[in-house]
């Protein structure tokens, strides 16, 4: 039998983090369709984001992007965060958009394009710093188009020698986390495609090493859960960026794609102890809106997080665990199916009524007027981020 309260608190206490570049226009690599009052500047961001947070209770974190968050005065962004109720979370790294980085970055055979991206890598880190962000998230689209096109071992040399510059920078408190994606944009080979090569680099350069699962970077059919369950039992599960996806890297809306399957993944992250903010695993939304309103619907993917976690903390594990032990397959399987079938809308309703909040948070954003104001307000320049 579940222990509501103790559901309860868990739900309560879940941190969510909202990507940054999930508030600006973005696209496909055919189409942008810049869409009225997105914000033109970062600070505008955080304040999309704050109407996030304010509507769900679990998402105070916003993680930043650069350069496309890139102002002047960081302790300055980081105030008005703080102002807003948000707090800055990772920071992004972009070593994919340079002209200089066509055939590669840190993998890139020429030693001076290394060098240039290293150092953006390190300025990542002095983002951190001044805004108090304690995780640095990588993500290369290095990689090969053909057969021949560069040395793929050579290629591994070069990115531990990079990873190992950024590791030896980081403080105390601070950490990296390596994102993999089997493909895209590269087509022949990815240098980080899979979370093995992910993992054997984390694992050579230390404990503030750890490796991200983006929901849409898998092959079709792939089962994420097993990677998930194995990275928490190494200690090396450090972020999700969760979205879904029917053929690729789609970022769409988290849950939208296969709810059942973000139940099975959080079942594996609450079974393990994941759920807990110390644990240290990041909860991180990475979505891109090309055709639906940008703050609705991080807020449907921030429900949609909670309502896979709230059916995988209803799972009786005792009965779970007897069943598994008694090689009762119908039976396990039963236990894990009713957690996953409980209609979890009027748990989560109380929930959000016992936090002060509306227990509909897309009614409560709708009844703010943000979006007709930012309308008014936002008159000409779109922050675009993704896409052409
Ligand atoms: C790209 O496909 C990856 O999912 C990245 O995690 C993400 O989109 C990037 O971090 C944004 O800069
Ligand atoms: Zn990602
Ligand atoms: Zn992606």
């Amino acid at each position: 039998m579940s222990d509501i309260p103790a559901v309860k608190s868990a739900l309560k206490a879940q941190v969510i983090e909202t990507p940054s570049w999930g508030y600006g226009n973005s696209g496909t690599r055919f189409k942008v369709f810049a869409q009225q009052g997105v914000p033109r500047d970062p600070f505008e961001k955080l304040a999309d984001a704050a109407r996030v947070h304010a509507a769900t209770g679990v998402a105070p974190l916003v993680s930043l992007h650069i350069p496309w968050d890139t102002v002047p005065d960081y302790g300055k962004l980081r105030a008005h965060a703080e102002d807003l109720g948000v707090r800055i979370g990772m920071i992004n790294s972009n070593t994919f958009q340079d002209d200089d980085y066509r055939i590669g970055s840190v993998c890139h055979p020429d030693p001076a394009v290394r060098r240039k991206a290293i150092a953006h890598l390190l300025a990542c880190v002095d983002v951190m710093d001044a805004t108090g962000s304690t995780a640095l998230k990588l993500w290369f689209a290095d990689g090969t188009n053909y057969p021949g096109q560069d040395d793929i071992t050579a290629r591994q040399d070069r990115l531990h020698e990079a990873l190992q510059a950024v590791y030896a920078r980081l403080g105390p408190e601070q950490r990296m986390v390596l994102e993999y994606k089997f493909f895209e944009p590269a087509f022949y080979t990815t240098d980080v495609p899979d979370w093995g090569t992910s993992y054997a680099h984390c694992l050579k350069l230390g404990p503030k090493a750890k490796v991200v699962v983006d929901t849409g970077h898998h092959a079709p059919g792939t089962n994420i859960e097993f990677i998930v369950a194995l990275l928490l039992r190494e200690g090396k599960l450090g972020a999700f960026d969760f979205n879904s996806r029917f053929y690729a890297d789609d970022d769409l809306m988290v849950g939208a794609a296969d709810p059942f399957q973000l139940f099975r993944i959080l079942h594996e992250v609450a079974k393990n102890g994941g759920l807990d903010a110390a644990n240290g695993v990041a909860f991180m939304l990475d979505q891109c809106h090309n055709i639906e309103a940008k703050i609705p619907a991080i807020i449907r993917s921030v429900m949609n997080v909670q309502e896979a976690t709230a059916k995988a903390l209803l799972v009786d594990l005792d009965a779970l665990r007897a069943a598994q032990a008694a090689g009762d397959v119908l039976g396990a399987n039963a236990v894990l199916m009713d957690a996953y079938n409980t209609d979890v809308r009027p748990l989560l309703a109380e929930v959000r009524q016992e936090m002060g909040l509306n227990p509909d948070p897309l009614a409560a954003y709708a009844a703010t007027g943000h979006a007709e104001k930012i309308i008014a307000d936002r008159v000409g320049g779109t922050q675009a981020g993704w896409g052409a």
